[in-house]
């Protein structure tokens, strides 16, 4: 008997069952995770899922959604063929084509577009999904465009700015080692669930935790010595006011501050407009709580903070409240030591695991000339170190035809409920002449596009994957592509062969490509498949803790930047700040008549257990746990409103409406709502202006943008 089956024998006792487990992963959640599967398969079916116990990352745990995959990949709109639209957009009416006709069509399209505008008038988008995009990036760029968008217009990429405009491009908290966490706008237990064993473990062993977040949350219950439960969208005051209390008590390090930091003077003379009452009033926060957080985090050290992949950087002061937070810790030499925030590099798909990729080499080899980028004035500081379009002002770039016309729009995983005002998005495809989306569903976006190409799940394919410690993957599928679907990197191989690009390595596959990026780390494709599990890779070295102290921050002065020499450079011309200042959430539009027209302040999209973004709201089992859509109100604002729970109310601004049932809760603060997102009935992105952006990174202010609420 096989190990295998043994193990099946333990768990189906007295079974001939003629099932196989099989290893895969969990491709549902953020590339940080991405669990070990155990798979349950007969008869090329899929029975059940299970968290894998000996795979190094997740050791056996999955999460709500992991959970859902049977259900997620069984999906009753699973797209069977490729599909040509014959109905209006939107409509969704199409007829099933063969994929030689779809991509004889597209690839048609796209190179006319190509002669008659110029290779940039086609935009190239994803949505979440990350595992195809070196691949993808490269594809864009071996056709010519630097169109080149993803998901980071909105999500991850403003925090890694902040960064690197600090000291370095990824760093992250030393949780093991540490005596004091801030767990600042932290939504593990929802979001990243993996991250909570740490904490679990730093309470049980007698560390302290202040979780500083806009509701009540399991973590602040369960976990805060001090809790500060602010306004939202304060945080950046918060931050300086903590910076003056640690000036004013002497508890700066003042030996990192000299050796290691730039800048010190003016933010010192800047942060002192922070006093302790002014601060208590910006954030609703009393003073002895700010005080005794202040003190925990600055006197029981080492201590460090999590960072926040979107909340923070999702708000108009976005940038700089991760820059003030940043700052903190090195206010307080929390910086590259044990149990502080630790600088660290990505291996592959934005995951440290320990050893060097030649990812963006790959994709950068081929890149066209990158100033063409639309928007590269607009915002300057996305554009100093990105090498991606921000897609935000998608529908403002189609809509004026400036700087040049976008005539087709190419989408894997494309969402329009990804963008703020939505709507405006979806009118701006009339003047679009050709959309292709790809998706597993048939989705509302999907249902605008001219071609919809079918990809299939991680569970159909094979795909690379790193972990920390130093491990890599090659997953193989546990079951074939359900109807005709494809993977998404075949799919873009064989298109690309259709448009006969020139370029040799892209044509060979999608793993001659990953053989060419994890060149150097010790193992080929065909060594990985060797293995069900992760293995470890022979040349993985993890960076000891103190090398950037040692060899010097990525900032233009080789130090941490409490001004920001980057910024400086686009204070003039744009009247950007290098120190991390304070605004308010609604200084693009501070008219008191605004204010009074839309006097609460929404949350588009607090992160709930039972669906990651739109993917989940279709499984029966998700819907079962939250039926309907809801907007989080305080009863304290429903009584004023005469709102009962479950009443109909609609959530609106000048940008858009949805309309949805009330849930009262005291979680929440007087003076905001909370609407969770990717819903189609309910589609909250429609109600926050596409104009309400960060200016420094482009973001747009999903957490406490301006709107107004009325019983419908
Ligand atoms: N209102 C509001 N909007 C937000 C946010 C918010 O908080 N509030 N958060 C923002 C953030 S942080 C993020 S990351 C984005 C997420 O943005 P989205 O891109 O909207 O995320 P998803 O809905 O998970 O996925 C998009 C599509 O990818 C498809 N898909 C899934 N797997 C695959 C695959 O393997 N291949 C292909 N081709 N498609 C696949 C899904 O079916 C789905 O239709 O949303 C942003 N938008
Ligand atoms: N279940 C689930 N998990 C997910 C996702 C999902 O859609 N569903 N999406 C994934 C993605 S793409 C991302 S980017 C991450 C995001 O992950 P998180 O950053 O954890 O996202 P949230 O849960 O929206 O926000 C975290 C916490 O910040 C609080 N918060 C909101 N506004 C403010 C504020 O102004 N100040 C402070 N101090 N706190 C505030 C919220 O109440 C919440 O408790 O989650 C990932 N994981
Ligand atoms: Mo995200």
């Amino acid at each position: 008997m096989t190990e295998l089956e043994r193990k099946i024998k333990a768990k189906i006792p007295g079974a001939d069952t003629g099932i196989e487990v099989k290893k895969s992963l969990c491709a549902i959640c953020s590339p940080g995770n991405h669990c070990g599967l155990d798979v349950y398969v007969k008869d090329g079916k899929i029975l059940k899922v299970e968290g894998t116990p000996e795979h190094p990352y997740n050791q056996g745990h999955i999460c709500t959604k992991g959970a859902m995959n049977r259900a997620y990949i069984y999906r009753k709109d699973r797209i069977r063929t490729p599909l040509r639209r014959v109905g209006k957009r939107g409509e969704g009416k199409f007829e099933p084509i063969t994929w030689e006709e779809a991509y004889a069509e597209i690839a048609e399209k796209l190179n006319r577009v190509k002669d008659d505008y110029g290779a940039n008038s086609v935009a190239f988008t994803t949505g979440y999904c990350k595992w195809y995009r070196p691949y993808y990036h490269r594809f864009v760029y071996a056709f010519g465009s630097v169109n080149y968008s993803t998901d980071d217009c909105t999500c991850y990429r403003a925090m890694v700015l902040a960064n690197e405009c600090t000291m370095c491009r990824a760093q992250g908290p030393d949780i093991a080692h540490t005596n004091t966490l801030m767990a600042w706008a932290w939504g593990g237990f929802y979001s990243d669930h993996l991250s909570v064993g740490e904490v679990e473990e730093l309470k049980a062993r007698g560390g302290k935790i202040v979780v500083i977040d806009s509701r009540i949350t399991r973590a602040s219950q369960r976990f805060a010595d001090v809790f500060l439960h602010i306004r939202p969208g304060t945080d950046g005051a918060l931050a300086l006011g903590m910076a003056k209390i640690i000036l004013d008590n002497g508890w700066a390090d003042m030996d990192f501050i000299r050796r290691y930091t730039y800048g010190f003077e003016e933010y010192a003379a800047y942060v002192k407009q922070f006093d302790l009452e002014r601060v208590a009033r910006i954030t609703g926060l009393n003073l002895a709580d700010i005080m005794e957080a202040t003190r925990l985090f600055a006197t029981n050290g080492p201590a460090c903070c999590n960072f926040s992949a979107s909340t923070l950087t999702q708000q108009y002061n976005g940038f700089q409240t991760h820059r003030a937070i940043l700052c903190l810790l090195g206010l307080t030499g929390n910086i590259d030591r044990p149990g502080g925030n630790i600088p660290s590099s990505n291996t592959y798909l934005c995951r440290p695991a320990g050893f060097k990729s030649r990812e963006s080499q790959y994709y950068m080899e081929k890149a066209p000339d990158l100033t063409q980028m639309f928007l590269y004035d607009k915002f300057p500081i996305w554009y100093e170190y990105c090498h991606e379009t921000q897609a935000i002002t998608l529908a403002d770039v189609i809509l004026s035809g400036e700087p040049y016309p976008i005539k087709a729009l190419y989408g894997v995983g494309m969402n329009f409920k990804m963008y703020p005002q939505t709507d405006k998005l979806v009118k701006a495809l009339d003047q679009i002449d050709f959309f292709v989306n790809t998706d597993l569903f048939m989705t509302y976006t999907s249902k605008f596009a001219d071609i919809v190409l079918p990809c299939c799940s991680s569970l159909e394919r094979g795909e690379f994957k790193v972990y920390p410690g130093g491990y890599g993957v090659y997953t193989k599928p546990v079951i074939q592509p359900l109807y005709e679907s494809k993977s998404d990197t075949d799919i873009l191989c064989e298109l690309a062969r259709y448009m006969e690009l020139d370029d040799p390595l892209l044509l060979e596959g999608y793993e001659a490509s990953v053989d060419y990026i994890m060149q150097g780390c010790g193992l080929t494709v065909e060594q990985f498949k060797q293995s069900d599990l992760p293995v470890k890779m022979p040349n993985a070295a993890p960076t000891p803790v103190g090398t950037t102290l040692r060899n010097g921050f990525t900032t233009p002065s080789g130090k941490f930047e409490f001004y920001s020499n980057v910024v400086a450079r686009y204070e003039k011309s744009h009247g950007l700040s290098p120190l991390p200042v304070y605004i308010p959430s609604f200084a693009d539009d501070p008219s008191p008549e605004f204010a009074r027209e839309y006097p609460f302040f929404l949350s588009a999209g607090c992160r709930i257990p039972n669906t990651l973004h739109s993917r989940l709201h279709e499984v029966p089992w998700s819907r079962a746990i939250r039926p309907e859509p809801m907007v989080e109100i305080h009863p304290d604002d429903a009584r004023r409103l005469d709102i009962h729970d479950g009443d109909l109310v609609e959530v609106y601004s000048p940008s858009g409406s949805v309309t949805v049932k009330a849930m009262l809760t005291r979680r929440i603060h007087t003076g905001t709502v909370e609407v969770a997102h990717g819903y189609t009935e309910a589609n909250i992105s429609q109600v926050v202006s596409d104009q309400h952006q960060n200016p420094y990174t482009g973001f747009p202010g999903y957490k406490a943008s301006r709107c107004n609420i009325r019983k419908v």
